[in-house]
């Protein structure tokens, strides 16, 4: 028999959050339903006049895609209709979206990057949606930024969804991590993926190598490693550009994901709230581990909405061995 996304979800939250008395799966669902709609719209690209540039920048100064746009105003539609939450917060938007509800019925704050890789779309290489899920502290000791500025650590519930050869969600609500293809046939997401577990090695590593001479010092060191045999195995590398695409390799396969810092993203590239926390939440919950060349991802205090961070994210021993790497190159320094 087929389990759906939402009766899983459903089932988790009676067995472990009873108290929660069904607002956050229906929460959750209004994320399904978007991602069904922007998967929909995907998948007809080609054919319909949503390819391509929509002529304006984002907040990060990069050209929006007509899909990014057309991916964020899904979400903020599907999930501003749900009364549980209390603030949005989009790659794609400067500012929080703020719902004037209750603290009591508004309790969730969700973050987004509604379309990742979408530079990608063109060429029909897969892209993605990734969120992640924080209650909302209790008013009276919260200034309005810090309720929103939390650590990783703090997160309910962190998922994807990769748009590939097919639409398939992974999400976790901190009680492992569970995979769901969507069914065309049904127009439903059902359980593929029963408690992932990444890989404690893997073969992979997957890094923008065109910028490598411009990484830290630690860094190249550490790739030079994986192709010299220093880890006692044979690497190959994978890189496709689209994160979502990136990490979910890595997750079924294991090995190691980077973005390290560069001459053109000092900070790297990837966006700490919507990107890194998200992924690695669930690379945790899967047995792999996330850092940001020195501290755990999901201990880091944000300053802000938008910010930046390095990411080295996959299998424990890949990840273990780049802090290995790290110690000695800024000891010898
Ligand atoms: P985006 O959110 O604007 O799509 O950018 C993020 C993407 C990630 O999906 C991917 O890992 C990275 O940018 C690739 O960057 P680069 O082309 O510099 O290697
Ligand atoms: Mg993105």
């Amino acid at each position: 028999m087929i389990i759906t996304a939402q009766q899983h979800i459903l089932r988790q939250q009676e067995q472990y959050f009873p108290e929660a008395g069904g607002t956050f799966s229906w929460m959750l669902s209004g994320i399904t339903l978007a991602t069904k709609m922007i998967q929909a719209k995907i998948r007809q690209a080609g054919l319909l006049d949503v390819l391509g540039s929509a002529g304006e920048t984002n907040v990060q100064g990069e050209t929006q895609q007509k899909l990014d746009v057309y991916a964020n105003q899904a979400l903020l539609h599907c999930l501003g209709l749900r009364d549980s939450v209390a603030i949005l917060v989009s790659e794609e938007n400067e500012e929080p979206v703020r719902f004037e509800r209750a603290p009591e019925t508004g309790k969730y704050i969700i973050f987004f990057d509604p379309l990742d890789g979408s530079s990608n779309i063109d060429v029909n290489v897969s892209v993605g949606t990734i969120f992640s899920i924080f209650r909302r502290p209790s008013k009276s000791d919260q200034t309005s930024m810090s309720e929103v500025l939390q650590p990783g650590l703090r997160q309910v519930a962190a998922g994807y969804v990769v748009y590939g050869s097919s639409t398939i969600l992974v999400y976790t609500a901190g009680r492992g991590v569970f995979g769901f293809t969507l069914d065309p046939e049904i127009g439903a997401y059902v359980l593929s993926h029963d408690n992932l577990r990444m890989p404690q090695h893997g073969n992979f590593y997957s890094v923008n190598e065109a910028q490598a001479h411009t990484f830290p010092p630690q860094y190249q060191q550490y790739l030079a490693n994986l192709r010299n045999g220093e880890l006692g195995r044979t690497y190959s590398s994978r890189y496709v550009g689209s994160l979502v695409a990136d990490f979910h390799r890595t997750i079924l396969k294991g090995g190691v994901f980077l973005y390290p810092p560069t001459n053109g993203y000092p900070q790297g590239k990837l966006r700490l709230l919507y990107e890194a926390n998200p992924l690695a939440f669930i690379a945790e919950q899967a047995g792999g581990a996330a850092i940001d060349g020195q501290r755990r991802i999901l201990e880091i205090q944000p300053g802000e909405i938008h910010q930046r961070t390095p990411f080295v994210i996959g299998s424990k021993a890949e990840v273990e061995a780049f802090e290995q790497v790290s110690q000695r190159t800024s000891v010898s320094r």
